[in-house]
Parts: C-alpha cells; structure tokens; sequence
C-alpha cells in the first residue's frame, strides 16, 4: 500500500491533488488543517494536509469469507473514508464548474448534502461550501456543529431589509403572488401598525385585475387609485399625500417579451419609491435569473419571494440574494390574507432554507 501525504490550501485542491497522484482509487486517511512557516506561530499561513493511501498493483479479487469486525482497540472513532467516485458523463458535461465537484463525493455521514451542492442556485458556491463542510466535518465530528456552521454561512451572505420609503411598489412576472401581497402589505400597516395606507394600481390589462384589489381595499377600508398612464400615477400620488405608506400594484407581464421592462419604466416614476421584485420560489432557478437581469435598469430595493409554502426548495432566495446583493424584503407562505406573510431575520431564512433542504 502506497501513502501519500498532501499539503494545499483547501481540501478540495487536496482532493484534486490524490485524485491526480493516486487516482480515483485512493482512500483518504486524515485530514487536519496546519499551519505552514511564520515566526513564533505568526504569520503562519493555514494549509490542509491530508494523507491518502492506494493499493500499489492491483489485487486479483477473490471471494474471502466475511469476517466479523473486530472491535477496535482504542475508542478514537475509524476515519471515514470520502471514497471518490466518477458521476456519470453526462453530468461532467454540464458545466467545467459543477465537474470538478461532481466528481468528488462526500463522507457517507454527509451525503445528505450532495444533493444541496447540486443545487442550481449554488453552483457558483459548490466548491466552497464542499471545503466547508468537510473540512469542519473532520474538525469537529459533529454533525449538528457542520448544520451549524453550514447555517451559518449561508446566513452570512443573506440581508434583509425593511421599506424605507412611503412608497412600496410591487412588480415582477405574471401570477406570482403580487396583487395578494400587496394586501398582505396592507393589512398589516392599516391593522398591525395602524398607519393610513392608500393603494394605487396600474394593472389595466385586465378587469379583473382591478376589481382584485378595489375587493380587498373595501374589506381592509383604504382608498384605492387606478392610474391608466404616468400623468395618472402622479395625480393618484398626490391624491394619497395624507397617507403614510402607499401600495403600488402593477401588472405581471410575460418576462420573456423584452419590451416589458421599458412599458413598465414609461407608466411611472421610481423615484422615492422601494420597488421590490416577487419572484415565486415554484419558479426554475434559471428563470428566476434572468427574470432578475431583466430588471436590471430598475432601481430595486430587494425582493419578495412568495409561494415559500408550496416548496422545500428555497435556494433561491441564498442564490439570488448573494449574486445580486440586493436584500429581502419578506417571504410569503400561503393564499391567506393577511396572515400567510413574514419578515425572517438573515438567521430565520437561513435555518429555513438548510433544514428545508436537509429533511
Ligand atoms: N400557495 C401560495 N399561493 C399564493 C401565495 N401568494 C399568492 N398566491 C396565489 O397565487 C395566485 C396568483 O396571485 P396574484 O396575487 O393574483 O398574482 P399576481 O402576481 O398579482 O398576478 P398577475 O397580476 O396576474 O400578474 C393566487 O391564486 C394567489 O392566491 C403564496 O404565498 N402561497
Ligand atoms: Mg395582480
């Protein structure tokens, strides 16, 4: 048996490192991080050494009776073993990214999270998040710790954030929940916080789409304003001046009609105004991307991501939050208006999105 001691700056280069040494047979023994150089323990750099071991010549396999395990002598727990394995081809050939984590597997006692790491809205992660895991796995031992740690870092790249302007518009593809977020919204400023709230709507497209909203704005008792162009939205601002937070409906369009996103900037006026994206988290992951790149040139204040109860998949909210550093702005979870709406802390999202994931 050949072993082979490696030392690089993350596990996965290690990993890389056996693969190309030793091959896909290699067994990794221990992995620790070290310290390497510096002056009395300063300015050390942080290395992970990992020592690995193969078979020098092939072994012609023949069948031995099972033996019964030997209990071990000491009580240090057995290493386990990240046997690396080829995935099939034709997931190697998705992306040069996803490869070379694709064809590394996890500590069985981690497996649970290979499916994550596959996520598309990870895919720029992946590779860290493998060193993360691995490496706090062999620190600590601790499945809990790794959850733990694993939260953490996600929590780390999600921001929240609260309006900050009197004017909240709402807008984003067709069907996703806008109009019955909007009188989510309304509800709890008109009951919750008691605040004098008007609604404007845009949505013009449909009659339906009116009556939608002047329904609710009976039921929650608030004025309603329809504005048809951009003089009418003004005139429906200053209609509402006496109060202090007025709700913008406008109208869902197909995202993929590229003449969306300038009717959209040519019927009103962004300034003072948090526009906030509602993506449904149902949606593919790659919609949901370019959806976003469509509204580029608006000025949006975050997101909304609503349908959080039809799914267990909520990575996209970690996605999206983390490439475009825009914040969120609150989640909803269900048809009920008022109550199936909440504003989780980076913290609560996190611990939603991983246990959602892990279960
Ligand atoms: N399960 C679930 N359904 C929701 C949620 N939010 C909205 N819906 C449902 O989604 C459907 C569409 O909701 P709307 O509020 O009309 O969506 P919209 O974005 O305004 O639609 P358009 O104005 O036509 O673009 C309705 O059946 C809502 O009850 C949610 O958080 N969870
Ligand atoms: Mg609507």
């Amino acid at each position: 048996m050949m072993v082979k001691r490696i030392v690089a700056n993350s596990v996965s280069e290690a990993m890389e490192l056996v693969k190309q040494d030793l091959g896909n047979d290699a067994i990794i023994l221990n992995t620790r991080q070290i310290k390497v150089g510096g002056l009395f323990g300063l300015f050390a750099q942080k290395k992970v050494e990992l020592v690995a071991s193969v078979e020098e010549h092939p072994v012609v396999k023949t069948v031995q009776p099972i033996q019964p395990i030997a209990p071990q002598a000491s009580s240090e727990p057995r290493p386990i073993k990240p046997v690396m394995e080829k995935r099939p081809s034709s997931v190697e050939s998705v992306s040069p990214k996803i490869v070379s984590f694709a064809s590394r597997r996890l500590p069985e006692a981690l497996r649970a999270y290979e499916v994550l790491l596959a996520e598309p809205a990870l895919q720029h992660e992946a590779e860290a998040l493998y060193d993360l895991l691995v490496s706090t796995f062999y620190k600590t031992n601790d499945l809990n710790q790794v959850e733990q740690v694993f939260a953490a870092t996600v929590t780390d790249s999600i921001r929240v954030t609260a309006a900050t302007s009197r004017f909240i518009m709402v807008t984003g593809p067709t069907g996703v929940g806008k109009t019955t977020t909007l009188a989510k919204l309304a509800a709890y400023y008109r009951l919750t916080k008691q605040q004098k709230v008007g609604l404007i709507t845009t949505d013009t497209y449909r009659i339906s789409a009116v009556e939608q909203l002047r329904t609710y704005a009976d039921i929650i008792d608030i004025p309603l304003r329809v504005a048809y162009d951009l003089q009418e939205f003004e005139q429906a601002k200053v209609d509402l001046s006496d109060c202090d937070v007025i709700l913008i409906d406008t109208a869902g369009r197909n995202f993929l009609d590229a003449g969306y996103v300038e009717q959209l900037k040519k019927r009103h006026d962004f300034s003072e105004t948090d526009v906030f994206l509602v993506l449904s988290l149902t949606s593919k992951y790659r919609d949901l991307e370019q959806i976003q790149q469509r509204f580029d040139q608006v000025p949006l204040s975050g997101f909304i991501f609503t349908k959080a109860d039809e799914t267990t998949d909520l990575w996209a909210i970690y996605g999206l939050v983390k490439k475009t550093q825009l914040p969120l702005f609150c989640l909803t979870t269900g048809q009920e208006v008022p109550e199936d709406i909440i504003w989780p802390t980076s913290a609560e999202v996190s611990r939603m999105i991983v246990e959602r994931g892990l279960r």
